[in-house]
């Protein structure tokens, strides 16, 4: 007799929407100073605080951007929004990443607003990631691009000296200048980014971010270490939070 097993499909975005509505509905709170994350998970949790916000759920609560992307969408839910200059210090951050390790040490970045989530997530008392189970890596950085925020004047000769990092030796590293539509790539901060590309994981990414950040001509790196708190995962089977 033929048996049917049922296969629970579930999509992709459907895991993305699980994990941000879970961050908001678990970590915040009225009152609360909330930083907002970037790209197409951190968009469900921008979504489903605005509908609490809409309901009344939530009151009282401000919230800082990472992006001019997330500032135009809180902006259509009417989420009250401020700058880490009126408020620097946030009660918790919300935002994706494009790979997680089992220590929580993110490469994130792809969606070219790492400067505005690292200056607004270092300030975060709390930082929750949320991710599907695709981006958890064992090592970090070959999954993908590891991208670098640099300063458009003389690039070519920043890109020379990443390409040199000692902490890269061994891992084939390459760059190539983020471009969008045949034209560099221009970050809301108008500058430019170099994805990195490696084929075996970064060894000591702890020795590499230190190496990174001393090239003059760097602003920011994709490794955020020692960061995140806490990591929602969204899998085939459910969802699990990871500390
Ligand atoms: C953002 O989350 C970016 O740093 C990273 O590129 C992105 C991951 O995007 P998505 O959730 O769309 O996979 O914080």
């Amino acid at each position: 007799m033929a048996t049917t097993i049922q296969m629970q499909v579930i999509s992709t975005e459907e895991l993305k929407k699980a994990v941000g509505y879970k961050a908001v509905d678990d970590h915040i709170r009225s009152g609360m100073v909330v930083g907002l994350g970037t790209g197409s998970t951190a968009y469900y949790a921008v979504e489903r605080l605005g509908q609490k916000i809409k309901k009344g759920e939530i009151v009282d609560i401000v919230a800082i951007p990472t992006s001019t992307k997330t500032e135009h969408q809180a902006k259509t839910w009417d989420i009250p929004l401020v700058t880490l200059d009126t408020h620097p210090s946030l009660d918790v951050a919300i935002d994706g990443a494009d790979e997680v390790d089992d220590q929580l040490n993110l490469v994130k970045g792809r969606g070219g607003a790492l400067l505005r989530e690292k200056m607004v997530e270092v300030e975060a008392k709390k930082l929750v990631i949320i991710v599907d189970e695709s981006k958890l890596v064992k090592g970090l950085g070959i999954t993908g691009a590891m991208p670098v925020e640099v300063t458009p004047f003389c690039w070519k000769r920043t890109m020379r000296r990443l390409l040199e990092v000692e902490a890269f030796q061994g891992c084939q590293v390459s760059a190539k200048i983020r471009e969008d539509k045949d034209t560099v790539y221009l970050t809301d901060n108008h500058n430019y980014i170099i994805d990195l590309f490696f084929q075996k994981p970064i060894p000591d990414i702890s020795l590499a971010a230190r190496q990174l950040i001393e090239i003059v001509g760097v602003v920011e790196h994709g490794l955020f270490l020692n960061m995140a708190d806490i990591c929602i995962v969204s899998g085939m089977n459910g969802i699990r939070v990871v500390e």
